[in-house]
């Protein structure tokens, strides 16, 4: 069966984003915090690696209910036994994860414009990642901003497909995101750089609750 998907507040640890912490203490920290959603994203780590971490992660995530996604590799998705991947415009074709990883796998789509707004809607993804909403610094190949006003442009594109904001969200800015009609939020740094990870994300979770209600 398809793990329920709730978006509404998606941790995204990437162990060069940490300050030097361990990345299955620090979500352990976002998961008492109130993560709805994790993804493991490594830009650096080998396989083998990667997937320990994946599994590391999966053992805490497992008895609080909250998936793991892996951004981009499919195969450490797999090797790991977690609940789907995220993917770019340049990683795997979404029709292609879908057919390696099952009807039962999430997957998510990052969405830059119209165009790939139109692709998501097509029914093969859960949840498109729309960004980045604010100027990052965790992403090196970042798209400029669009916005919230460039976030509910392309959310009329997707007709009804869950949708999250990304890309430099912080407790200042989410409520700006949701009220675009985002359905969730997703962060690397407000939760994973916080000197307070449970409080930061404890924190961002009340004001995603208060814009959502
Ligand atoms: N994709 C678009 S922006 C981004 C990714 C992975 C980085 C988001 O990180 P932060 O630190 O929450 O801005
Ligand atoms: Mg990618």
């Amino acid at each position: 069966m398809k793990p329920a998907l709730d978006l509404r507040l998606y941790g995204i640890i990437d162990p060069a984003r940490t300050r030097n912490r361990d990345p299955v203490e620090l979500v352990r920290a976002a998961l008492a915090g109130g993560i709805t959603l994790l993804q493991l994203r490594d830009k650096h780590a080998g396989t083998r690696d990667f997937v320990d971490m994946a599994r590391a992660l999966h053992d805490v995530c497992g008895p609080a209910g909250v998936p793991l996604l892996i951004n981009d590799r499919v195969d450490v998705a797999l090797a790991a036994g977690v609940e789907g991947v995220h993917v770019g415009q340049s990683d795997m074709r979404v029709g292609d994860a879908r057919r390696l990883l099952g009807p039962d796998a999430l997957i998510g789509l990052t969405v830059d414009c119209a165009d790939d707004a139109r692709e998501a809607a097509n029914g093969e993804v859960d949840y498109a990642g729309i960004g980045p909403v604010y100027a990052t610094r965790s992403k090196d190949d970042a798209d400029p901003a669009i916005g919230p006003q460039g976030l509910r442009e392309r959310l009329t594109h997707l007709r009804g497909v869950p949708c999250c904001g990304i890309g430099g969200i912080t407790h200042g800015n989410a409520a700006g995101v949701i009220e675009a009609g985002a359905g969730g939020v997703s962060v690397i740094s407000d939760i994973f750089m916080a000197d307070d990870v449970e409080a930061s994300a404890r924190r961002l979770r009340r004001i995603v609750e208060d814009a959502l209600s």
